[in-house]
C-alpha cells in the first residue's frame, strides 16, 4: 500500500478534499493508496480535528519548540517517516523546508501554491496578482525542490480576476478550484510512483 502523509498548518480544506476523494474514488482498491496521517506545525490547526473525525492519525511538530529550521525539519522528518510515506503532500503548509528535508523526499513531495507559477512564488499571492492588474489567477500543483515554488509543474487551474475583486474573494474562488485539482493531480501521480 502506498502511504500518503499530508502536512498542514491551518484549515486543511485541501487535505479534507484529498481525504474525501480517496474515499469516494476508492483509492485503496483502485490505486493501492491511502491517507495514513496528517501532521501540523501548528497545534491549533483546525484541520487536525477534521482529520481525527475522519479516523486518520494526527501529530503536531511545533516549529516554535525547535531552535532552528534544521532542528524542526529533523523532528518533522522523524514524525513523517514513522508512517513510511510513498508520497508527502503539502496542503496549506506554511514553513519553508530545508534542502536536507526536500532531498530526503525527492520525487515524492508535492505542494499546491495559490498562484499561476512561475508568477508570484512566496506569500500574499492574490493581493500581488490584483495589484499587478492580472486578468487571470489560479493555483499550481508542483514538485517541491529546495528553491521555493520552483519544482516541476504537475497541474494548474486558471480563473479570471473580476473587476473590483478583493484578495479574499479571489482566494475563495481559487480555493474551490484547488479542491478539484489537487486530488486529481495526486491520483495521477500515484499511478507513476
Ligand atoms: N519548501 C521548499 N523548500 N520548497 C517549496 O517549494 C516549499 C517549501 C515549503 C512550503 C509551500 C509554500 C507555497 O506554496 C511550501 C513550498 C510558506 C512560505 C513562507 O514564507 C512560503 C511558501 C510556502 C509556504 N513561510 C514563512 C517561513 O519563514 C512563515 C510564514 C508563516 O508561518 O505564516 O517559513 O508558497
Ligand atoms: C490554500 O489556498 C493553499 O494553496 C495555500 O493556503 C491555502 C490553504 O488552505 N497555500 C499557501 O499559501 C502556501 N504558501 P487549506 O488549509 O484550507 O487547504
Amino acid at each position: 500500500m502506498k502511504n500518503i502523509v499530508i502536512l498542514i498548518s491551518g484549515t486543511g480544506s485541501n487535505m479534507a478534499a484529498i481525504v474525501r476523494a480517496a474515499e469516494r474514488e476508492r483509492w485503496a482498491e483502485r490505486l493501492g493508496a491511502r491517507v495514513v496521517a496528517v501532521l501540523s506545525n501548528r497545534p491549533g490547526a483546525a484541520g487536525l480535528d477534521t482529520a481525527r473525525a475522519a479516523g486518520i492519525a494526527t501529530a503536531v511538530v511545533d516549529h516554535r519548540a525547535h531552535a532552528s529550521r534544521e532542528a524542526f525539519d529533523a523532528a518533522l522528518m522523524q514524525a513523517v517517516d514513522a508512517h513510511q510515506p510513498a508520497l508527502l503532500v503539502l496542503a496549506g503548509f506554511m514553513r519553508i523546508l530545508t534542502p536536507a528535508f526536500v532531498a530526503h523526499y525527492a520525487g515524492r513531495l508535492v505542494n499546491i501554491h495559490p498562484s499561476l507559477l512561475p508568477a508570484f512564488p512566496g506569500l500574499h499571492t492574490h493581493q500581488r496578482a490584483i495589484d499587478m492588474g492580472c486578468r487571470f489567477a489560479g493555483a499550481t500543483v508542483h514538485q517541491v525542490t529546495a528553491e521555493l515554488d520552483h519544482g516541476a509543474i504537475l497541474a494548474q487551474a486558471v480563473l479570471p480576476v473580476l473587476p473590483g475583486d478583493s484578495a479574499e474573494a479571489l482566494a475563495a474562488r481559487v480555493l474551490t478550484q484547488e479542491h478539484l485539482m489537487y486530488p486529481r493531480a495526486i491520483a495521477e501521480l500515484l499511478l507513476k510512483i
